[in-house]
Protein backbone atom coordinates (compact mmCIF):
# COMPACT_ATOMS: atom_id res chain seq x y z
CA UNK A 1 0.00 0.00 0.00
CA UNK A 2 1.09 3.77 -1.11
CA UNK A 3 1.21 6.76 0.48
CA UNK A 4 1.68 9.49 -1.16
CA UNK A 5 2.18 13.09 0.98
CA UNK A 6 -0.41 15.92 0.86
CA UNK A 7 -1.14 17.06 4.26
CA UNK A 8 -0.77 14.06 6.07
CA UNK A 9 -0.88 10.92 3.52
CA UNK A 10 -3.30 9.73 1.67
CA UNK A 11 -4.14 6.19 -0.15
CA UNK A 12 -2.95 5.94 -3.89
CA UNK A 13 -2.58 2.64 -4.73
CA UNK A 14 -1.88 -1.22 -3.46
CA UNK A 15 0.92 -3.23 -4.07
CA UNK A 16 2.82 -6.93 -3.42
CA UNK A 17 5.64 -7.59 -1.36
CA UNK A 18 7.65 -10.22 -3.80
CA UNK A 19 11.40 -9.89 -1.37
CA UNK A 20 12.58 -8.57 1.46
CA UNK A 21 13.35 -4.70 -0.28
CA UNK A 22 10.96 -5.32 -3.48
CA UNK A 23 7.54 -4.49 -4.23
CA UNK A 24 5.47 -4.79 -6.88
CA UNK A 25 3.16 -2.34 -7.99
CA UNK A 26 1.69 -0.42 -11.20
CA UNK A 27 3.32 2.17 -13.22
CA UNK A 28 0.30 4.47 -13.63
CA UNK A 29 0.37 4.79 -9.99
CA UNK A 30 3.85 6.81 -10.11
CA UNK A 31 2.38 8.84 -12.88
CA UNK A 32 0.82 11.71 -11.68
CA UNK A 33 3.59 14.35 -10.92
CA UNK A 34 7.56 14.35 -11.34
CA UNK A 35 8.35 11.08 -9.47
CA UNK A 36 9.15 12.47 -5.73
CA UNK A 37 9.90 9.04 -4.15
CA UNK A 38 10.47 10.81 -0.40
CA UNK A 39 6.66 12.07 -0.94
CA UNK A 40 5.71 8.41 -0.61
CA UNK A 41 5.15 6.22 2.48
CA UNK A 42 4.92 2.43 1.58
CA UNK A 43 3.05 0.72 4.00
CA UNK A 44 3.13 -3.29 5.05
CA UNK A 45 0.53 -4.92 7.29
CA UNK A 46 -1.88 -2.59 6.68
CA UNK A 47 -5.41 -3.60 7.15
CA UNK A 48 -7.30 -1.10 8.48
CA UNK A 49 -6.75 2.44 5.96
CA UNK A 50 -7.39 5.50 8.68
CA UNK A 51 -6.24 3.16 11.81
CA UNK A 52 -2.60 2.66 13.06
CA UNK A 53 -2.79 -1.01 13.31
CA UNK A 54 -0.81 -3.46 15.35
CA UNK A 55 1.45 -5.20 12.64
CA UNK A 56 1.11 -2.16 10.33
CA UNK A 57 5.19 -1.06 9.20
CA UNK A 58 5.84 2.11 7.22
CA UNK A 59 9.11 2.52 4.91
CA UNK A 60 10.45 5.06 3.22
CA UNK A 61 11.37 4.07 -0.52
CA UNK A 62 14.73 4.28 -2.17
CA UNK A 63 13.70 3.81 -5.61
CA UNK A 64 10.35 3.69 -8.04
CA UNK A 65 11.56 1.51 -11.42
CA UNK A 66 8.35 2.28 -13.98
CA UNK A 67 8.55 -0.42 -16.89
CA UNK A 68 10.28 1.74 -19.20
CA UNK A 69 7.93 0.55 -22.13
CA UNK A 70 4.83 2.12 -19.95
CA UNK A 71 2.04 3.31 -22.44
CA UNK A 72 3.86 2.56 -25.37
CA UNK A 73 2.02 0.03 -26.81
CA UNK A 74 -1.35 2.12 -25.39
CA UNK A 75 -2.68 4.01 -22.54
CA UNK A 76 -2.57 0.91 -20.47
CA UNK A 77 0.05 -1.46 -21.62
CA UNK A 78 3.60 -2.65 -19.70
CA UNK A 79 1.40 -0.97 -16.21
CA UNK A 80 3.52 -2.67 -13.56
CA UNK A 81 6.69 -1.04 -11.35
CA UNK A 82 9.24 -2.09 -9.26
CA UNK A 83 9.99 -0.73 -5.56
CA UNK A 84 12.96 -0.30 -3.84
CA UNK A 85 12.40 0.07 -0.02
CA UNK A 86 14.55 1.80 1.86
CA UNK A 87 16.99 0.18 3.78
CA UNK A 88 16.32 2.58 6.71
CA UNK A 89 14.18 -0.01 8.94
CA UNK A 90 14.08 -3.56 7.72
CA UNK A 91 11.90 -5.54 6.81
CA UNK A 92 10.50 -8.69 9.19
CA UNK A 93 8.40 -11.51 7.70
CA UNK A 94 5.52 -12.81 10.06
CA UNK A 95 2.05 -14.01 10.03
CA UNK A 96 0.94 -10.57 8.56
CA UNK A 97 3.64 -9.61 5.89
CA UNK A 98 5.25 -12.05 3.72
CA UNK A 99 6.67 -12.13 0.06
CA UNK A 100 3.91 -13.54 -2.50
CA UNK A 101 5.87 -15.83 -5.37
CA UNK A 102 6.15 -15.16 -8.84
CA UNK A 103 4.33 -17.43 -11.48
CA UNK A 104 6.46 -19.09 -13.10
CA UNK A 105 7.19 -17.54 -16.75
CA UNK A 106 4.40 -17.50 -19.59
CA UNK A 107 2.05 -19.47 -16.58
CA UNK A 108 -1.48 -19.40 -17.56
CA UNK A 109 -4.52 -18.86 -15.16
CA UNK A 110 -7.36 -18.96 -17.69
CA UNK A 111 -10.16 -20.78 -16.38
CA UNK A 112 -9.19 -20.12 -12.69
CA UNK A 113 -10.40 -18.24 -9.46
CA UNK A 114 -8.32 -15.80 -8.25
CA UNK A 115 -8.33 -13.70 -5.26
CA UNK A 116 -7.84 -9.58 -5.57
CA UNK A 117 -7.83 -7.14 -2.54
CA UNK A 118 -7.33 -3.71 -1.85
CA UNK A 119 -8.81 -0.54 -0.44
CA UNK A 120 -10.45 0.91 -3.08
CA UNK A 121 -13.99 2.18 -4.25
CA UNK A 122 -16.81 -0.10 -3.36
CA UNK A 123 -18.52 1.16 -6.45
CA UNK A 124 -17.41 3.45 -9.74
CA UNK A 125 -19.82 6.45 -7.88
CA UNK A 126 -18.48 5.95 -3.60
CA UNK A 127 -15.64 8.20 -4.15
CA UNK A 128 -13.60 6.53 -0.71
CA UNK A 129 -11.53 4.40 -0.31
CA UNK A 130 -12.97 0.59 1.73
CA UNK A 131 -11.85 1.45 5.64
CA UNK A 132 -11.05 -2.28 5.64
CA UNK A 133 -8.87 -4.26 3.42
CA UNK A 134 -11.38 -6.17 1.11
CA UNK A 135 -10.60 -9.39 -0.99
CA UNK A 136 -13.48 -10.46 -3.92
CA UNK A 137 -12.87 -13.31 -5.76
CA UNK A 138 -12.66 -13.75 -9.51
CA UNK A 139 -12.51 -16.12 -12.07
CA UNK A 140 -9.40 -15.03 -14.88
CA UNK A 141 -11.22 -14.91 -18.48
CA UNK A 142 -9.63 -16.52 -21.72
CA UNK A 143 -7.98 -13.57 -24.02
CA UNK A 144 -10.41 -14.61 -26.60
CA UNK A 145 -13.70 -13.75 -24.49
CA UNK A 146 -11.90 -10.36 -23.27
CA UNK A 147 -11.68 -9.38 -26.87
CA UNK A 148 -14.83 -9.73 -28.24
CA UNK A 149 -16.78 -6.90 -29.09
CA UNK A 150 -19.25 -7.27 -26.59
CA UNK A 151 -16.54 -7.58 -23.77
CA UNK A 152 -13.31 -5.29 -24.14
CA UNK A 153 -12.90 -5.52 -28.19
CA UNK A 154 -12.48 -2.68 -30.33
CA UNK A 155 -11.55 -0.22 -27.64
CA UNK A 156 -8.69 2.34 -27.59
CA UNK A 157 -6.24 0.18 -25.71
CA UNK A 158 -6.44 -3.13 -27.20
CA UNK A 159 -6.08 -6.43 -25.06
CA UNK A 160 -2.97 -7.19 -25.13
CA UNK A 161 -1.26 -10.88 -24.09
CA UNK A 162 0.72 -8.81 -21.82
CA UNK A 163 -2.77 -8.39 -19.98
CA UNK A 164 -4.99 -10.31 -17.96
CA UNK A 165 -8.44 -10.08 -17.94
CA UNK A 166 -10.50 -11.39 -14.68
CA UNK A 167 -14.00 -10.70 -13.54
CA UNK A 168 -17.53 -11.75 -13.17
CA UNK A 169 -19.15 -10.84 -16.35
CA UNK A 170 -22.87 -10.32 -14.63
CA UNK A 171 -20.96 -7.29 -12.61
CA UNK A 172 -20.77 -6.36 -9.55
CA UNK A 173 -17.34 -8.26 -8.46
CA UNK A 174 -14.48 -6.32 -9.54
CA UNK A 175 -11.15 -4.16 -8.33
CA UNK A 176 -11.91 -0.25 -8.69
CA UNK A 177 -10.33 2.99 -8.52
CA UNK A 178 -7.70 2.62 -5.30
CA UNK A 179 -7.42 -1.22 -5.89
CA UNK A 180 -4.78 -0.40 -8.91
CA UNK A 181 -1.36 -1.58 -8.23
CA UNK A 182 -2.71 -4.59 -5.82
CA UNK A 183 -2.54 -8.23 -6.13
CA UNK A 184 -4.61 -10.55 -8.14
CA UNK A 185 -2.81 -13.85 -6.39
CA UNK A 186 -3.87 -17.27 -7.30
CA UNK A 187 -3.13 -20.40 -5.38
CA UNK A 188 -1.11 -22.61 -7.56
CA UNK A 189 0.35 -26.26 -5.26
CA UNK A 190 -0.61 -24.74 -1.83
CA UNK A 191 1.22 -21.31 -2.54
CA UNK A 192 -0.52 -17.99 -3.23
CA UNK A 193 1.27 -16.60 -6.56
CA UNK A 194 1.10 -13.04 -7.94
CA UNK A 195 -0.81 -13.72 -11.44
CA UNK A 196 -1.66 -9.92 -11.89
CA UNK A 197 -1.22 -6.38 -11.06
CA UNK A 198 -4.75 -4.46 -11.21
CA UNK A 199 -4.41 -2.42 -13.86
CA UNK A 200 -7.67 -0.38 -15.17
CA UNK A 201 -10.85 -1.40 -16.56
CA UNK A 202 -14.51 0.19 -18.02
CA UNK A 203 -15.23 1.70 -14.91
CA UNK A 204 -16.00 -0.80 -11.72
CA UNK A 205 -18.26 -3.95 -11.85
CA UNK A 206 -19.71 -3.52 -14.70
CA UNK A 207 -22.04 -6.24 -16.49
CA UNK A 208 -19.40 -7.65 -19.21
CA UNK A 209 -16.80 -5.09 -18.18
CA UNK A 210 -14.35 -7.45 -16.41
CA UNK A 211 -10.95 -5.47 -14.73
CA UNK A 212 -7.93 -5.50 -16.79
CA UNK A 213 -4.50 -6.48 -14.96
CA UNK A 214 -0.81 -6.45 -16.02
CA UNK A 215 0.02 -10.06 -16.80
CA UNK A 216 3.10 -10.72 -14.29
CA UNK A 217 3.78 -14.26 -15.58
CA UNK A 218 5.07 -12.08 -18.79
CA UNK A 219 7.36 -9.72 -16.63
CA UNK A 220 9.33 -12.26 -15.17
CA UNK A 221 12.25 -11.82 -17.05
CA UNK A 222 12.04 -7.85 -16.23
CA UNK A 223 11.45 -8.10 -12.55
CA UNK A 224 14.40 -10.52 -12.17
CA UNK A 225 16.72 -7.82 -14.47
CA UNK A 226 15.04 -5.43 -12.51
CA UNK A 227 16.15 -6.74 -9.01
CA UNK A 228 19.40 -7.32 -9.57
CA UNK A 229 20.16 -4.01 -10.97
CA UNK A 230 18.85 -2.87 -7.69
CA UNK A 231 21.52 -5.02 -6.01
CA UNK A 232 18.02 -7.62 -4.78
CA UNK A 233 17.95 -11.25 -5.57
CA UNK A 234 15.19 -12.63 -6.11
C1 LIG B 1 -8.76 2.80 -11.50
O1 LIG B 1 -9.32 3.84 -11.82
C2 LIG B 1 -9.36 1.49 -11.84
N1 LIG B 1 -12.46 -2.28 -12.78
C3 LIG B 1 -8.77 0.32 -11.41
C4 LIG B 1 -9.33 -0.89 -11.73
C5 LIG B 1 -10.48 -0.94 -12.49
C6 LIG B 1 -11.08 0.21 -12.92
C7 LIG B 1 -10.52 1.44 -12.59
C8 LIG B 1 -11.05 -2.28 -12.84
O2 LIG B 1 -7.69 2.84 -10.89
Amino acid sequence: MLDTEKLTFEHQCGGAVIAERLVLSAAHCFDKHPLQVERIRLVMGEHRLNIQDKHEHRFLVEKVVPHPEFRKNGPHSNDIALILVARSNHVQFNSHVRPICLPDAGAESAGRWCAVTGWGYQTESTESFAPVLRAAAVPVLDLATCRKDQILGGRQQAILDSMICAGILSGGVDACKGDSGGPLACTHGGRWQLHGVVSWGAGCGRRARPGVYTRVAAYVDWITRTASALGHRL
